[in-house]
């Protein structure tokens, strides 16, 4: 079965430049998350996928430092996610206090980014997380991307027919090889679309289409799970 997403385009050219403006103001806050090869990727915020994989602290020690920083750059763009998601999702939706914001993915134009250098996954990371007294539902996480700035050439996510529930049962490695040995599809979005999916199909940020060194591909990335109290808990 397809991946659905929602997709909307809501953000002005003012407010795209306004978010990229301030994205490089806090530039000396960009973590680098190139890894070994040291590629220009960046985060902005903690992101539990790559914070909390291992233990929680330093997720949790991220966030309280960068959660005022994001929250006094950013206000009135988490106050707009957040009326749209409520319109969208008709349920209440909220940032959850202990986690840590939506922050940003930030990729410079390298050719690097030619190959798929990011992951091929689906969204469970919640389950690394404390949610307190909190009791949600599993199967109705969603995820969510705004795209504020995509390479000339364009970008979005590749995505494969494959859901958590369908490999669930292989072992890890026969699970690479049933992916690597299937098509994705290359889903595009715009510059200003926001996009809301269930993070449980195989995906992964697309590779960039011949980058150049004024490329800038810079996302909002976060996601939510459903709590028994009928509200979508924010998180990154
Ligand atoms: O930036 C994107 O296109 C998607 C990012 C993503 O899949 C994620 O962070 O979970």
């Amino acid at each position: 079965m397809q991946e659905k997403f929602l997709v909307k385009n809501i953000f002005s050219t003012e407010e795209k430049l306004r978010v990229c403006d301030s994205v490089h103001k806090l530039k000396e806050h960009w973590i680098n998350r190139g890894g070994y090869f040291a590629y220009p990727f960046f985060s902005l915020g903690a992101a539990s996928y790559m914070d909390a994989r291992e233990d929680q602290s330093r997720y949790y020690q991220w966030a309280k430092k960068f959660n005022p920083l994001l929250e006094a750059e950013f206000a009135w763009l988490y106050t707009k996610i957040q009326d749209w998601l409520q319109t969208e999702l008709g349920k209440e939706v909220k940032y959850h206090p202990k986690q840590a914001l939506p922050g940003f993915h930030i990729f410079l134009g390298d050719e690097l980014f030619e190959i798929p250098v990011a992951s091929r996954h689906v969204d469970l990371q919640y389950r690394d997380l404390d949610w307190g007294d909190l009791k949600y539902k599993p199967e109705d996480s969603l995820s969510f991307t705004a795209y504020i700035k995509l390479p000339a050439n364009g970008g979005g996510m590749s995505v494969w027919d494959y859901s958590h529930q369908d490999l669930l049962e292989l072992d890890p490695l026969a699970r690479e090889a049933k992916l690597s040995a299937a098509e994705s599809k290359y889903q595009k979005f715009q510059e200003g679309d926001i996009v809301i999916h269930s993070g449980l199909h195989y995906h992964q940020i697309a590779p960039m289409e011949e980058p150049t060194e004024e490329d800038q591909r810079i996302s909002l990335q976060g996601h939510a799970v459903l709590a028994d109290d009928g509200s979508y808990q924010l998180y990154w």
